[in-house]
């Protein structure tokens, strides 16, 4: 029985936990403790270092203040980053394990924030293994809901990239680059001098921030500008099957897919350890200062800055809930708002790339995460268990020469074989070997008319809510060299799990896109007419993309 998106979305398991692997906790921990040891034995040994005490403010090289355009930036990037931060962990729940390993072989990961041990002794695919997470903390939160959650994610994206651009920008132009760009290596042990203070629970003379700020503080500003945005950009981007299917390079750079994937997270310890401490030494050095600066723009001690900051953090949690709305109640149109800006996007970036990356044979994975539901339907099940020899491929629509095909003249059509990393819009990847017909040369077979622009494939299975699962792809796309209607894998017929008799391979697209179980292949003018009209079983009832680039 298809369950209701209710009982999906609020299963009645709802346990949160979060295990690391020990060797990795022991890492973690020893990188975190590393300096705050150091420092206590120094402290031991030697005392406190000495740290330049606060030069006069009118001595202190300018600029001085926060001009109105930087505490903008500054509090747009606050309420961008919560955004960022609680849709990340909503997508992270669709696959609630990371790697270090781009097969995910479940049992491999070194984190999850599931109680779930993969069961061997029966089928457990990526959906099975999705978790709920509460809407308090992720946004939209509940479970299955990675759709809504990447249209936040990347919609934000956008603003948040846009925005550092425009601090980064406006940091240069006047000179304000100064207060958190480091002009000498000096500031290297002036910071430590600092970090043995605050790690030994010592306060250091402080500096007044409007004129000046601390070494330490000011390297922890130059990286949390400089350093970690870059790296969540570039390892966010090493997770597109359009950019690891066409620079193999590309995620090698990070460790792999999976790799890039546990930095993306590591990044978002990062920031969360960033936002902890900064807020913190706002409150411990003086809060009513310290908010006058950043809301203000004045060097005062009144309570006008705290005032209008609680205003500021209200009309982010407003946000927050506003969002919460979108999310539940219009989730369409943020669906066609991301359709429009980031698939608009996409679709001159990404989309137009042909995939081109091949794997060696050693690289195949162990064990590759199935996906949906197996058919039920008589017809399929009559079909399997004789072998698919009374199997019929129907290809029609806008077509001159529609056509329907026994498995023998599919074979005899054209075999290509590769070996190819799959993407998974949960996070999972896994690298296998398929056999099967270019669709090119379907193409060619069937000769479709001038106003077919889209190809669905239609299944025999069902979408997780019930009714027949079906994709649709662009005619660009089904012209790759790469796109497959495959009937092997890893060099043994298609098993009936992984899509038998017949499964797309669309390189360039997330795994959602690659119908297993195909019945029939249509070729139409546009994807209006199809399902519900969104573009696949996905795109109706998830608000997945179109386009799957990302
Ligand atoms: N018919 C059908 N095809 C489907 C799905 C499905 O639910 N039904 N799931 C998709 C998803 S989300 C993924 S990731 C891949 C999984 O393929 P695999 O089982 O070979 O890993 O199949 C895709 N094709
Ligand atoms: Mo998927």
């Amino acid at each position: 029985m298809a369950l209701t998106h209710e009982q999906m979305t609020f299963p009645a398991d709802r346990r949160l936990r979060l295990w690391i692997r020990p060797s990795a906790l022991v890492v973690l921990a020893a990188v975190a403790m590393a300096p705050i040891v150091a420092a206590w034995v120094q402290y031991a040994i030697a005392g406190l270092p000495s740290v330049s005490g606060p030069r006069d403010p009118a001595s202190a090289e300018g600029p001085h203040g926060f001009p109105l355009w930087l505490r903008s930036a500054h509090y747009l990037n606050l309420l961008l980053m919560v955004f960022m931060i609680r849709s990340g962990l909503s997508i992270l729940m669709d696959h609630p394990r990371l790697y270090w390993n781009v097969h995910c072989t479940p049992g491999s990961e070194w984190l999850r924030v599931t109680p779930v041990l993969v069961p061997t002794d029966r089928v457990w695919t990526a959906k099975d293994d999705a978790r709920y997470i509460s809407p308090w903390l992720a946004l939209p939160g509940g479970r299955h809901t990675v759709g809504i959650a990447r249209h936040w994610h990347f919609l934000v994206a956008l603003l948040w990239v846009a925005n550092g651009l425009v601090f980064v920008t406006l940091l240069w132009a006047t000179g304000q680059w100064r207060r958190i760009v480091p002009h000498s290596w000096q500031i290297v042990p002036e910071a430590w001098a600092v970090l043995v203070h605050y790690a030994t629970f010592h306060m250091p003379p402080e500096p007044d921030g409007f004129y000046q700020y601390n070494s330490l503080q000011h390297l922890a500003y130059f990286a949390v500008v400089f350093i970690l945005p870059p790296l969540s950009i570039l390892t966010g981007l090493a997770m597109s099957p359009a950019v690891d299917s066409r620079f193999r390079w590309y995620a090698r750079i990070f460790g792999g897919r999976q790799a890039a994937r546990s930095i993306h997270f590591l990044l978002l310890l990062a920031y969360l350890g960033f936002i902890a401490v900064h807020v913190l030494m706002v409150v411990v050095t003086g809060l009513a200062r310290n908010m006058d600066h950043i809301v203000m723009g004045t060097d005062e001690t009144g309570i006008p800055g705290l005032i209008l900051g609680g205003i500021g953090i209200g009309v982010i949690i407003l946000a927050c809930v506003a969002a919460h709305w979108v999310s539940w109640r219009r989730p369409r149109a943020l669906q066609y708002a991301a359709r429009r800006l980031v698939e608009g996007l996409m679709r001159v970036g990404l989309d137009p790339m042909a995939p081109r990356a091949r794997y060696s044979r050693e690289e195949i994975s162990p064990h590759f995460w199935p996906n949906g539901k197996l058919p039920t339907s008589e017809e399929w099940l009559r079909l399997a268990d004789d072998g698919f020899r009374d199997y019929r491929l129907q290809v029609h629509g806008l077509v001159q020469h529609p056509v329907e095909l026994s498995m023998d003249e599919i074979r005899a059509l054209g075999k290509q074989e590769q070996i190819t990393m799959h993407h998974c819009i949960q996070g999972w990847s896994g690298i296998a070997q398929w056999g099967g017909l270019p669709l090119a040369r379907l193409v060619e077979l069937v000769r479709p008319a001038p106003e077919a622009k889209f190809v669905v494939f239609h299944s025999f299975g069902e979408g997780l809510y019930g009714g027949e699962y079906y994709d649709c792809h662009s005619m660009t796309n089904v012209l790759h060299p790469q796109s497959l209607l495959a009937y092997e894998r890893n060099g043994a017929p298609l098993e009936r799990l992984y899509g038998a008799p017949l499964r797309l391979r669309v390189e360039n697209q997330l795994g959602y896109k690659m119908v297993k179980w195909i019945k029939s292949v249509e070729f139409v003018a546009g994807v209006e007419q199809v399902g519900k009209g969104h573009g696949g079983k996905n795109e109706d009832d998830e608000y997945y993309d179109l386009i799957a680039n990302i």
